[in-house]
């Protein structure tokens, strides 16, 4: 069985016909979606629609909680410009997505750990910054889930882990948005390092171990970067041309 999985488009359409594109190049016979799909200033409405013609396998991350229940003047602004944007079916799109879900008897998907969508998995923030989180605190965070195969997404950040049982961890990075800085719980900076589109196919080998290739692709970052500065965003515009946050 080969999966795609895909995470964290923030309505970057361009990026993500990339990676569709390359998906179908290679062969899989599942794609999935890991939430956090079209807030940002690009093109949510466009990405949506793209996304509920394909009628993936989606579960929905913290930002389309907070598209569905957050009045306008508490949200941020990436979140606010896709809340403009999307059509009540787009709403009910949303709506209708799960916190996460089970493809397999042996295969979670969730957006940032198996109890929380905001929580980080294979990476962690302390006072310093962020950093690769470690075994001990990656088995804390899994809640005794004992899935083969964890798919996760949230942090931007690709990154495979093998648990002391076996199991797989994989957090394929972000299709639509390669860096951003939060402050949650202490400020920090999220950055892939290039401005690569970023998705993962994972692949149940022989003895059912399951391995994972991180896919970094190509797509027209310097078009995103300008639609971005277009729409105030000079933040989103570096990140998307460079992959860092300056
Ligand atoms: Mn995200």
């Amino acid at each position: 069985m080969r999966i795609a999985a895909i995470s964290d488009i923030h309505g970057n359409l361009a990026a993500l016909d990339a990676v569709l594109a390359d998906i179908a190049a290679r062969g899989v016979d599942l794609t999935v979606n890991l939430g956090d799909i079209l807030s940002g200033p690009l093109q949510p409405a466009e990405t949506a629609d793209r996304l509920i013609a394909l009628d993936l396998p989606t579960i929905r991350g913290n930002h389309e909680r907070q598209l569905l229940t957050l009045p306008p003047g508490k949200m941020g602004a990436s979140d606010a410009f896709a809340a403009q944007r999307l059509s009540d079916g787009h709403r009910a799109w949303l709506a209708a997505l799960p916190i996460d879900m089970r493809i397999a008897p042996d295969v979670l998907l969730c957006h940032g750990t198996p109890a929380s969508d905001l929580d980080y998995y294979l990476d962690h923030v302390e006072e310093t910054g962020s950093r690769a989180a470690t075994p001990g605190e990656i088995e804390a965070r899994s809640g005794g889930e004992t899935a083969a195969l964890i798919l996760c997404g949230h942090t931007h950040v690709p990154r495979a882990h093998i648990r002391a049982g076996g199991g797989l961890i994989v957090n394929p990075g972000s299709v639509g948005l390669p860096a951003y800085e939060d402050d949650r719980p202490w400020p920090h900076v999220m950055q892939a390092g290039s401005p690569h589109a970023r998705y993962v196919i994972a692949e149940r080998g022989v003895e059912g171990r399951w391995t994972a290739e991180l896919i970094a692709i190509d797509y027209d970052w310097e078009s995103a970067a300008q639609l971005s500065e277009e729409r105030g965003r000079p933040d989103w515009a570096v990140a998307l041309r460079t992959g860092r946050m300056g």
